[in-house]
């Protein structure tokens, strides 16, 4: 243990209720909570880690951004980052938000009330989102490649993304709740339900009517249907809701929450000793909800899971639990501690018991000592587990059978190894790690501070995520990776488990909208160049082919409402076309064998280039053609 400068212990500063005043008494003499642990030297070496040009890697890193709203695919071990998926935010390359083909993704899924406030102020949809936890769709307790889901905090949504195509095919936003933050796809036996945490608490219905009474305010716990992306079902909770897991039988989900104060101030929300894990019987809420024990809130079903509820149990765990992770052993569910220097391991198998009135805490099976600021774990498949150290800016390699051994009274210590991180780990995550098929090879530490790792680039600094070996007995450290804002969380999937497509089906469903139309226009979407005039609505048809697109120009009258429906009829792996219009602010891209389409004001009088922006041939240059605005006098 090391001393404060007050000569407590820093473990004891996080032991019992003074804890949040502690942090916040360190926080205000180290210039921030985050960086009071005093950094230190790597502890092991590894050799570097080399994916030499041309060869692929192993695994298939999808990767969060925060506030960013996007999701980055990295290759692992190479750690290169090899594309970007936007979902919540716009992309100037892509046209991502401004495609009709995107705008419909981004819009269809909004609740009434959203699209009116939106519409007031001349927007169809948010900006902005902030994305935490991408989770793969699973198949009997692994990933089966179909899907990723993904939570908006910002904006209480949750997105699914296409894995052969790897687009954002859905996006809903979630009622009756305020910031979706906990989200984990069911594991078994299939996806299945997608659960998403509602963190803060809101009156219910959020009106108006009630505002400064917390004892009214709610989080709700949501089970979407995957396959369709409607709300299945909700519960309400006691406390907040933090972040969720789910067992690999099927019948349980899990959810951390550090507000059992249920508090809307820091000092209100740390006050207690203790607060839960909240675990959700998934039975029966399905039987509960076929017995009509529900109120319909805007449409959706909702349960009352409060205290005394027969869908809910609650664990009580120390002072504001965190990270929410069930082992690939099938039994054990780790509730890191945040503010305790535990992680509370919980054996599912026992949770029968405490849904027929055994005492909650009975289902504990361990509560190893960690170190400060036990955040998320991970697990190798080889009964250890990996704890991120927040506060001591340190990985801790554990055993998860000698801690429940030693929480038995048996002389065992869990802790194998712990290494140093830099700086301030969040998630973490190890290869197949979240799955049956754990296997561990590698492990991530996504790091919050980079400090003094990389060449300043101003106030804002990169984040770092460490790439660490742990296929032998102990952890290296082998590759430092900056990041912009800020990847939360990530997952790692077998390189075999996904098997995108390099050119688009024609019959994709994206551009369904684009087909009807051509249709009731009477043309070929594939080849068709057609300008078709329908009031001031004017709807022009083209293809491209490298390098050039088929129509050269095209004339339109100012203030005509134009829709441009490009076809990408290039047959060819990688042959991505672009369309930019300029100073009109618009630009998409145009996969292979693909159809994308923006509707747009011609508003300016003249003479306006349109060009290909995805370099796609050596006359690339030349890929381009005029729209010919005339005033109209
Ligand atoms: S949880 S703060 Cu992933 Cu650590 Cu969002
Ligand atoms: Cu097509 Cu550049």
């Amino acid at each position: 243990m090391t001393d404060t400068p007050n000569g407590m212990t820093r473990r004891g500063l996080f032991k019992g209720s003074a804890g949040a005043a502690a942090l916040a008494a360190v926080a205000g003499t180290s210039g921030g909570l985050g960086l009071m642990a005093a950094p230190r030297k790597a502890a092991a070496a590894g050799a570097a880690i080399e994916v030499a040009p041309g060869q692929l890697d192993d695994y298939y890193g999808f990767w969060s951004s925060g506030q960013s709203g996007e999701i980055r695919i990295v290759g692992v071990p190479s750690m290169r980052e090899l594309m970007r998926i936007p979902v919540f935010n716009r992309c100037s390359a892509t046209g991502w938000g401004s495609t009709n083909e995107s705008l419909k993704v981004l819009t269809e899924g909004l609740l009434p009330e959203t699209k009116e406030f939106l519409a007031k102020r001349g927007r169809v949809t948010y900006d902005n989102g902030d994305l935490h936890h991408p989770h793969m769709s699973f198949t009997e307790g692994t990933y089966d490649g179909r899907y990723l889901f993904a939570n908006d905090k910002a904006n209480t949504r949750v997105a699914r993304i296409r894995c052969d195509i790897m687009k954002t095919d859905k996006i809903i936003e979630i009622p009756n709740t305020s910031d979706i933050h906990g989200l984990r796809p069911q594991k078994y036996p299939r996806t299945g339900y997608v659960f998403a945490n509602g963190e803060h608490r809101i009156p219910l219905p959020n009106d108006g009517s009630v505002l400064d009474d917390p004892t009214q305010y709610h989080s709700i716990f949501t089970a979407i249907d995957g396959d369709t992306m409607e709300v299945a079902w909700q519960v309400i909770v006691d406390g907040n809701l933090d972040n969720c897991d789910a067992d690999y039988e099927g019948k349980w989900a899990f959810s951390t929450c550090y507000n059992s104060e249920e508090g809307v101030t820091l000092a209100d929300m740390t006050a207690n000793e203790q607060d839960w894990v909240v675990v959700f019987n998934i039975e029966a809420i399905e039987a509960g909800v076929k017995a009509g024990d529900f109120k319909e809130y805007k449409g959706v079903k909702v349960l009352d899971g409060r205290r005394g509820s027969k869908y809910t149990a609650y664990i009580p765990i120390s002072n504001s639990p965190h990270g929410c992770n069930m082992a690939p052993d099938k039994r054990h569910l780790c509730i890191n501690g945040k503010l305790s220097p535990t992680v509370t391991v919980v054996d599912v198998t026992k949770l029968p018991d405490v849904f027929d009135g055994a005492e909650p805490r009975s289902a504990v099976a361990a509560e190893p000592e960690l170190g400060l600021g036990p955040l998320h774990t991970a697990f190798d498949g080889k009964g250890n587990a990996f704890t991120t150290l927040f506060l001591d800016s340190q990985m801790v390699k554990w055993n998860l059978e000698d801690a429940v051994r030693a929480f038995a009274g048996e002389d065992a210590d869990p802790i194998i190894e712990k290494i140093d991180v830099h700086y301030q780990p969040g998630h973490n995550h190890t290869t197949m790690g979240e799955t049956l098929e754990a296997d561990g090879k590698w492990l991530i530490s996504l790091n919050k501070f980079s400090k003094d790792r990389f060449l300043n680039v101003g106030p804002l600094k990169p984040e770092n995520d460490q790439l660490i070996d742990i296929s032998g007995d102990g952890m290296a450290l082998v590759h430092d990776g900056p990041t912009f804002a800020e990847p939360h969380d990530c997952i790692l999937v077998r390189a075999d488990v996904v098997n995108p497509v390099s050119i688009y089906d024609r019959n994709d469903p994206m551009w369904e909208e684009a087909r009807k139309q051509a249709e009731a226009d009477g043309v070929d979407l594939d080849w068709g160049e057609d300008v078709i005039r329908d009031g001031n609505k004017v709807r022009v048809y083209m293809s491209s082919v490298a390098p050039a697109f088929s129509l050269e120009s095209f004339e339109v009258n100012q203030g005509d409402e134009v829709t441009i429906y490009i076809t990408n009829m290039d047959e060819v792996d990688d042959l991505t076309h672009g369309f930019t219009l300029g100073n009109h602010g618009v630009a998409m891209e145009i996969g292979p064998q693909a159809t994308a389409s923006v509707t747009f004001t011609a508003d300016r009088p003249g003479v306006h280039w349109y060009y290909c922006q995805w370099f796609c041939h050596a006359l690339h240059m030349e890929m381009r053609g005029r729209m010919l605005v005339k005033p109209v006098a």
